[in-house]
């Protein structure tokens, strides 16, 4: 068996999505998601120019032999735009894999470990009335564990929450030439935060899962103040506190607080967590799929992070393509140190490109029993949507300094 061709395929259903298809000569195909938020045409040009070239001919079951191939025989290692290629390459090789043999991918990596998958879904408001509607609707769709975001008093919209953002989208915002531009104030939000989750926690009683994401945008002495000031309130982690480039600046905020922490959704690389594992300086990590290296990857990252007791919370935003959901979800499913996944539910348009075959039950995700990853893409749907320029917002401080986020 061979690999006879692989086409990038970009679309747009209401954002943007990168997916590379790998057919094989005896006619399997098999999908992987590429998509960079705001990037997504360097990770096309890439696979396109530089990979799929290469991939004509080669072994598809040989998994562990091509992302070695694609990482090291390129000298150039790791990044973003180079991660999520091999990523792409990976997941579709699985998919393969698990078709020819006529399991799903769970099966190869050892079989369930569990009956189903916790998820988290998004909750927020521009203030606490509309945030408490939010995670009642989360709560009637089934949800155990729910993320808490807040506007914050004197700031305009804010990423993820505030006026005009209706809560449980989280996208860029909006289609356009340049990025939107916000303005933050971490003493007003630091001021305002453990109210909304000491209200949250009168609302809704001591056993609700709650999480919280602060986007890399404290310095380490504010995070560790921010972690104090909510044990309280019992999180399940607190997400990305410091950028997350800056290793070190976990270990202060560890020093000062017993709120669990969470990090590495920007994250490429197990050299990126391999510290903040080994001296536990996190409980949670949080790579996902595509934009770390794939199931061959993320694999070795979560076996890492078992022996020093780091439990997995895979990235899973509308931003990573359903074709990275199945593949989360499988590993989710196999691994001995699942911690939960986030869940964001795709627009009904992305559903209707990516058909899948993972279903989410009464606050369980589960990735189906369908032969590889279970997810296809409806080309001629797909081809309806072309790409569209789209940017994360920029974060400025109010004296006009571009500031972390
Ligand atoms: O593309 C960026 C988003 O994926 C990210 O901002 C979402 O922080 C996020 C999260 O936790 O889902
Ligand atoms: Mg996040």
């Amino acid at each position: 068996m061979k690999i006879s061709d692989a086409q990038v395929i970009i679309t747009s259903p209401g954002r943007n999505f990168v997916t590379l298809m790998v057919t094989t000569d005896d006619g399997v195909t098999g999908l992987g998601d590429a998509t960079v938020n705001g990037r997504e045409l360097a990770v096309a040009s890439y696979l396109r120019d530089h990979v799929a070239p290469l991939l004509i001919g080669r072994d598809p079951h040989r998994i562990e032999d091509t992302w070695q191939y694609l990482y090291k025989g390129a000298y150039w290692r790791r990044g973003p735009v180079t991660m999520a290629a091999i990523a792409a390459v990976d997941m579709a090789l699985w998919d393969i894999k698990g078709k020819v043999a006529g399991l799903p991918v769970y099966q190869l990596l050892g079989g369930a470990s569990r009956d189903g998958v916790l998820v988290y879904c998004h909750a927020s408001g521009s203030d606490i009335p509309e945030l408490f509607d939010s995670v009642e609707r989360h709560l009637e769709l089934g949800y155990r564990a729910v993320r808490i975001q807040s506007a914050v008093p004197g700031l305009g919209k804010i990423y993820g929450a505030g006026p005009g953002v209706s809560s449980g989208r989280y996208e860029p915002a909006g289609r356009g030439a340049a990025p939107s531009e916000e303005t933050w104030d971490t003493g007003a939000y630091l001021r305002h935060i453990p109210g909304v989750f000491e209200k949250v926690r009168e609302r809704f009683g001591p056993d609700l899962p709650l999480l919280h994401d602060a986007h890399h945008r404290l310095t380490p002495i504010q995070a560790a103040r921010l972690g104090r000031d909510l044990e309280p309130y019992d999180l399940f982690w607190l997400e990305d506190v410091t950028p997350a480039e800056d290793q070190e600046a976990l270990r202060l905020v560890r020093q000062h607080t017993t709120t669990p922490l969470a990090i590495g959704e920007v994250f490429n690389s197990i050299f990126d967590c391999e510290r903040l594992i080994r001296e536990r300086l996190i409980d949670y990590i949080r790579v996902a799929a595509v934009h770390a290296g794939g199931i061959t990857h993320l694999k070795r990252i979560f076996a890492l992070a078992e022996l020093y007791g780091v439990k997995s919370g895979s990235h899973g935003p509308t931003d990573v393509s359903p074709v990275t959901m199945a593949a989360a979800t499988h590993l989710d499913l196999a691994i001995p140190n699942f911690g939960i996944q986030e869940h964001m539910r795709h627009e009904p348009l992305v559903d209707e490109v990516f058909p899948h075959a993972y279903r989410f039950d009464d606050g369980y995700l589960h990735p189906g029993d369908e032969p590889g990853l279970g997810v296809r893409i409806d080309t001629e749907r797909a081809a309806r949507y072309p790409y569209e320029p789209a940017y994360l917002p920029v974060n400025r401080l109010a004296d006009g300094t571009v500031h972390d986020w």
